[in-house]
């Protein structure tokens, strides 16, 4: 299941669910929850790396591969003037969760403005800053997934409970 980081072309073999894209290597230790609950879910995933700044071309061809390859929610994680998930939304008619990053001296503010304040008609589901929102993209991504599939349907239900007997 486990898609870890820096093993590209295995990955997108694998054809991941969900394809979590950072934009840069400095976010790899935000959605280090992520992977436990995506392994929970019983989620494949990968983990690349693509700066929307610095690196369009490598992003498009993520994603393009991604596509061929059956992936169906798109994470994506970024800090300072986020424009990771936008652009990916802006390739790509499947879901995209953006996770804002608390990096550089206004600790994610911009980030987070950065992610939510898509303009209608491009949606990026944002979550919360930082490595609650990397967990949080996680189970959103289940519980998308969990309207077609009723055994992520029930590993989210089991997670909830646990959930509501105290566990975090
Ligand atoms: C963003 O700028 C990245 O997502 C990261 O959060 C931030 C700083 O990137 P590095 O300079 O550490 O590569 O693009």
């Amino acid at each position: 299941m486990a898609g870890k980081p820096g093993k590209t072309t295995r990955k997108l073999q694998n054809k991941p669910q969900v394809m979590v894209v950072l934009g840069s290597k400095s976010d790899l230790p935000v959605i280090e929850g992520m992977y436990a609950l995506l392994d929970r879910f019983g989620l494949s995933y990968g983990v690349e790396i693509a700066s929307a700044h610095r690196q369009p071309q490598k992003l498009k061809r993520i994603i393009t591969a991604c596509e061929k390859g059956g992936t169906e929610i798109f994470v994506a994680a970024a800090g300072m003037a986020a424009h990771l998930p936008g652009v990916m939304a802006s390739m790509t008619g499947k879901p995209v969760i953006g996770i804002p990053v608390a990096s550089g001296p206004l600790m994610g503010i911009d980030a987070l403005l950065s992610i939510v304040q898509m303009p209608p008609g491009v949606p990026v589901a944002t979550v919360a800053v930082g490595s609650a929102g990397a967990r949080n993209a996680a189970c959103l991504a289940a519980r998308m997934l969990a309207l077609k599939d009723a055994k992520v349907a029930a590993a989210v239900e089991d997670y909830r409970k646990e959930l509501a007997r105290g566990g975090r």
